[in-house]
C-alpha cells in the first residue's frame, strides 16, 4: 500500500511557557478544519521537548502560531528558524495578532488572523492548498491580514453573532498524559495551585461563551472575541461537557471555564451547575474553576456552584475605591466586591480577587486604597493579587497613553508579564520604584499574614 503525503501538513504552535496549559484556541481552529480534505494537523506545545523536535523535523507547509503580547519575540524567532528549515507559510493568530496587527510587517510572518479564527482559518487553508493565490481571493476572507506588493492589507473583522456553530475543540489532538506529567513538575507552580491544590489529575479548558458586554479600559477581550456577550445553546453545552467527561473518564478532571464572565447568564449557569452535579453523581470526578463578576454573585448562585463541585472562583476586583471602578468602566461597586467575597467565603468557595494599580490618574494614596482592600479581603480568607497595569495594545488606556506619547517600549516582549513589578509607560505621577514599593508592601504584608496564620 502506498501512503501518500497529505497535500498540506499544518502545525499549530504555542510557544514554550512557564505556565503550561492546553491551548484551547488552537484546538478550536484545528476542529474548524475538520471538513477539509487532504490536510494533516498537529497541535504542538513547545513546552514539551518532543513537540519541539516534531516542529523542527516535521517538514510542515503551514505553521500557525497563537500569540499573546508576551510571546511576540519567541514567535518571531521561531518563525524565522522554521522558515530557514522548510519555508512554511507562517500565520499568526490570537490576542496579540488581533490587538497589534503591525506584527504582520515582520518579514517572516505571511498572514495574521485577527479575532476569532474558526471561520477565517479554514478559508485561508483552502486557498493555500492551491499553492497560488490572488489578492482578490484573500480579500474575501474576513479577519485576515496579508501582504501584497509590499503593502499590508487588513480585512474587515467580524465576530460570530451566536456560538451554536462553533466546533467542539479537537481535544483528541493533545496527549493528556504529557500535560498530566507536566502538572506534577515542581517548576510549574501555577498548576500546583490549581490541579494539585485540589487533588485533580489534569486541567481541561472549556469555553461556552464569548464577549462580556463591558468595556474596561485595560482589557483586550472585546477586540479578540467581540464586545457582545453570547453563549452556546444549553443543549450544546451539556453535550460538550458529556464528551469531555467521557473522553477523560479515567482522570480526575479539573475543568477550567475560560469564559470572561461565567456568572453572567443566571439561567445558563444554573443549568450548567445542575449538569455538572449530575455528572459527578454519575461517577465522573469533575471539579471546576471559573471567572465571575462581583455584581452577579448572590447566595443562591454561590450555593448552586458549590453543590456542583466548584473549586475556585476568580473575581475581578480591579480597584479599591469607587471612583477608580467608575473610571475603569467596570460598572461594579466596592460594596459588590465585599458582598461577593463574603458570600463566596460563607459558602466555602475558594475565592481569588485580582486588583490593578498604576492607572494614569493614580497617585500613591489611591494605589494604597486598592492595596488596603486587597489586604482586607485576604484577611477575611480570600486569595488576593495586585498587579501593575499593563496597557496592552488596542485597549482604551493604551490608545490614550499612546496619543500622549507615554508608552515605553519594553526591552523584550516577555516583560508583558503581570508578575513583574514594572511600569510600562511614563506615568504622570508614579515612578517604577513607587510601584515596586507598593507591591512589596502588599506581598510583604500578605505573606506575613499567611505565614503567621493571622
Ligand atoms: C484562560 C486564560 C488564561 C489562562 C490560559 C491561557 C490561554 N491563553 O489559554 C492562564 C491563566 C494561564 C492565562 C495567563 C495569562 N494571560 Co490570559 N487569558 C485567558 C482567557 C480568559 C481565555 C483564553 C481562551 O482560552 N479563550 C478561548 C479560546 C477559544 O480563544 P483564543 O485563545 O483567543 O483563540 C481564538 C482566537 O484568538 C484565534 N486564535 C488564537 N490562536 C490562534 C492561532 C492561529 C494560527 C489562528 C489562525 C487563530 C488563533 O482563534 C481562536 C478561536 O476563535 C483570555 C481572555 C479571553 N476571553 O480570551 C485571557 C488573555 C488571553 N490573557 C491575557 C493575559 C495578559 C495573560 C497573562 C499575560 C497575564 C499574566 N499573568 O501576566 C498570562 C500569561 C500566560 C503565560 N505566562 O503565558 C490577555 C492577553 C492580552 C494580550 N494582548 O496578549 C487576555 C486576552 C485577557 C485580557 N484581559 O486581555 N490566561
Ligand atoms: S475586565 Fe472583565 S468585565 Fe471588564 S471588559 Fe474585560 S472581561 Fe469584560
Amino acid at each position: 500500500m502506498i501512503l501518500s503525503r497529505p497535500s498540506k501538513r499544518i502545525a499549530l504552535v504555542k510557544v514554550k511557557d512557564d505556565e503550561p496549559y492546553i491551548p484551547l484556541g488552537l484546538l478550536s481552529i484545528a476542529a474548524s478544519c475538520q471538513g477539509i480534505d487532504d490536510i494533516e494537523i498537529d497541535v504542538l506545545d513547545l513546552t514539551f521537548p518532543s513537540h519541539q523536535k516534531k516542529l523542527w523535523g516535521g517538514n510542515y507547509d503551514i505553521v500557525g502560531f497563537t500569540c499573546m503580547a508576551m510571546w511576540e519575540d519567541d514567535v518571531v524567532r521561531i518563525a524565522r528558524e522554521i522558515k530557514s528549515i522548510c519555508n512554511p507559510v507562517v500565520i499568526v493568530g490570537g490576542p496579540h495578532a488581533t490587538t497589534y496587527p503591525d506584527i504582520l510587517t515582520t518579514d517572516v510572518i505571511d498572514f495574521i488572523i485577527m479575532g476569532e479564527g474558526e471561520r477565517s482559518f479554514p478559508m485561508l487553508v483552502e486557498i493555500l492548498k492551491r499553492d497560488e493565490w490572488s489578492h482578490e481571493l484573500l480579500d474575501n476572507i474576513q479577519n485576515l491580514g496579508f501582504k501584497h506588493d509590499n503593502k499590508v492589507f487588513l480585512n474587515e473583522i467580524r465576530y460570530s453573532d451566536e456560538l451554536s456553530a462553533l466546533p467542539f475543540p479537537s481535544y483528541d489532538l493533545i496527549d493528556i498524559g504529557q500535560y498530566q506529567a507536566l502538572e506534577r513538575d515542581p517548576k510549574f507552580l501555577y498548576y500546583k495551585k490549581n490541579v494539585l491544590q485540589f487533588d485533580y489529575d489534569v486541567e481541561i479548558p472549556y469555553e461556552f461563551s464569548r464577549g462580556c458586554g463591558f468595556n474596561c479600559i485595560f482589557c483586550s477581550t472585546n477586540l479578540i472575541h467581540g464586545s457582545m456577550y453570547r453563549n452556546k445553546p444549553i443543549g450544546k453545552i451539556m453535550n460538550e461537557l458529556d464528551c469531555i467527561a467521557h473522553m477523560f473518564k479515567d482522570k480526575k478532571i479539573y475543568l477550567r471555564f475560560v469564559d470572561n464572565d461565567f456568572t453572567r447568564d443566571e439561567k445558563t449557569v444554573h443549568q450548567i451547575c445542575n449538569h455538572l452535579k449530575q455528572l459527578n453523581e454519575d461517577g465522573f470526578v469533575i471539579g471546576w474553576y471559573a471567572m465571575g463578576r462581583v455584581s452577579d454573585i448572590d447566595e443562591d448562585l454561590a450555593k448552586k456552584m458549590k453543590q456542583a463541585n466548584m473549586k475556585k472562583l476568580l473575581l475581578g476586583g480591579e480597584c479599591g475605591y469607587q471612583e477608580g471602578l467608575e473610571r475603569v468602566g467596570k460598572q461594579t461597586t466596592i460594596l459588590d466586591i465585599r458582598n461577593a467575597v463574603d458570600i463566596c467565603l460563607k459558602n466555602d468557595i475558594y475565592t481569588v480577587v485580582t486588583f490593578v494599580i498604576g492607572f494614569p490618574w493614580e497617585d500613591i494614596e489611591l494605589c494604597e486604597r486598592t492595596i488596603n482592600l486587597a489586604l482586607e479581603l485576604k484577611e477575611k480568607g480570600a486569595d488576593t493579587y495586585v498587579y501593575p497595569l499593563i496597557p496592552f495594545h488596542g485597549t482604551p488606556v493604551h490608545n490614550q497613553l499612546s496619543m500622549e506619547g507615554r508608552i515605553l517600549k519594553p526591552k523584550s516582549s516577555r516583560d508583558f508579564d503581570l508578575k513583574k513589578p514594572r511600569l510600562f509607560y511614563d506615568h504622570p505621577i508614579l515612578k517604577e520604584k513607587d510601584i515596586q514599593c507598593l507591591l512589596n508592601r502588599f506581598w510583604g504584608q500578605a505573606i506575613v499574614k499567611t505565614e503567621t496564620g493571622e
